[in-house]
């Protein structure tokens, strides 16, 4: 058993949102691609729509991807 030489596989693996990587789920998210994600990109995921103002830490409108990852960390 090795698991532990593969940390990054581990963290690459787990997501909260079943079945989906946290950076593969806010690729999907950003729909226009300028890596934030505003309150009418996550309209449709309602789970985040109704905690966008968790995930935007400094108050901006807009996840950024750092702030999305470490929001996905923090309630892990
Ligand atoms: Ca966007
Ligand atoms: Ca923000």
């Amino acid at each position: 058993m090795k698991k532990l030489l593969l940390p990054a596989l581990f963290l690459t693996s787990f997501s909260v949102f079943a079945g989906t990587s946290p950076s593969e789920l806010f690729k999907s998210l950003d729909a226009d691609g300028n890596g934030s994600l505003s309150r009418t990109e996550v309209a449709g995921e309602a789970r985040l729509a109704s905690t966008f103002k968790d995930y935007d830490a400094d108050r901006d409108g807009e996840i950024s991807s750092q702030e999305f990852m470490s929001y996905v960390k923090s309630i892990k």
